[in-house]
């Protein structure tokens, strides 16, 4: 019996999940088969092969999975993200790092069926820096990879060490042992900053307060917003995000010299956002009622990410700037989802 082989996307049904099914099983050439502790919305499991429904610290479901499928690529989106993860600490750690751990070790036993890498995506976050405060925080400005990488959320330590552990897989595994380990993950990860979808809202991150803010006034709906106006992070439409991790799939190996790369797109202050929101829809009621210990997580994030490497490895570019995104992609597709 040949097993057939797939693409494997944990977190399916969560915001990048959306995105980046419907564009593997546009481009058509690839299988998915997804996991997620939820059924997926019917749309997207329409374009799956199988969908797993589960935990992935579920051993006898990850067995399972691959007794039927040879899994050639995977994209681990599952995290308990990073306000969701400081109410849970403890449950956030084996989530995101014990679970992303069983992953590289599924992808390490599945290349040995092939004798080829399999590739293994992670999306970290801008919530691996840790700016200590505002005043350096401006002084900062873009930062690069190696700077300021000390995260004050649980989140955030735990992308970065799985990072780390990427890194460790894909070039050191059993260094000491006699004979190089012929079985190989290729480990290649993105540093995204706030995302921002126009078909799903987020839930759990500390980002969140602007595509909140987005979703209310599209729905009519008064919000709160728990950042002060002044408060900086960099942002980044859906589409693009997804089409990130696409060009980094496909980027030759040789041509990546890092295994982590910062993206961004954007970076504008809540208030600004608010003022784009009501170009829009010149009815939104947004208000600003900052929540201090939100507004601590989000002051140690950095104004804007340096991508200069992801740009000259894998020739990273966003489609959509901040105008943009708003015009052609957010506002069109939000008033179609709420009309
Ligand atoms: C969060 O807010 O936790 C996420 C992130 C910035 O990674 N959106």
């Amino acid at each position: 019996m040949v097993r057939k082989q797939v693409v494997l996307v944990t977190g399916a049904n969560g915001e990048i999940g959306h995105g980046l099914i419907e564009r593997i099983s546009q481009e058509g050439d690839k299988d998915i088969i997804a996991l997620d502790l939820v059924p997926l919305d019917e749309e997207l499991a329409r374009r799956c092969q199988e969908v797993f429904v589960g935990s992935i610290l579920d051993t006898q479901l990850t067995e399972r999975i691959v007794s039927r499928y040879e899994i050639t690529e995977i994209y681990h989106l599952a995290a308990l993200l990073s306000t969701r993860a400081e109410f849970a600490p403890e449950t956030a750690h084996q989530v995101n790092v014990d679970g992303t751990m069983g992953l590289m070790q599924l992808a390490l036993e599945q290349s040995s069926w092939s004798g080829q890498p399999v590739k293994f995506l992670f999306p970290s976050s801008i919530a691996v820096y840790g700016l200590p405060d505002l005043e350096t925080k401006a002084r900062a400005g873009k930062v690069k990879e190696y700077e300021w990488i000390a995260p004050t959320t649980m989140y955030g330590c735990n992308k970065l060490y799985c990072e780390a552990l990427g890194r460790y897989f894909s070039r050191y595994y059993r260094q000491l042992a006699a004979e190089k380990d012929q079985r190989t993950v290729d480990f290649r990860s993105i540093r995204f900053p706030g995302l921002i979808s126009a078909v799903t809202v987020p839930s759990g991150g500390t980002s969140d307060f602007a595509p909140e803010m987005l979703h209310a006034a599209a729905k009519g709906e008064s919000y709160a917003c728990f950042v002060r106006e002044d408060t900086a992070i960099p942002f980044m439409a859906m589409p693009d995000a997804v089409d990130g991790l696409l060009r980094l799939s496909a980027a030759p190996q040789q041509d990546l010299k890092h295994s982590v790369y910062n993206i961004t797109a954007f970076s504008l202050t809540a208030g600004e956002f608010a003022a784009k929101v009501r170009e829009h829809f010149p009815s939104a009621q947004i208000r600003f009622e900052p929540d201090l210990k939100r507004q601590a997580i989000v002051d140690s994030w950095p104004v804007d990410t340096d991508d200069s490497a992801a740009r000259e490895d894998w020739g990273f570019a966003p489609v959509y700037d901040v105008d943009s995104a708003f015009a052609e992609y957010l506002v069109p597709a939000i008033r179609r989802r709420y009309a």
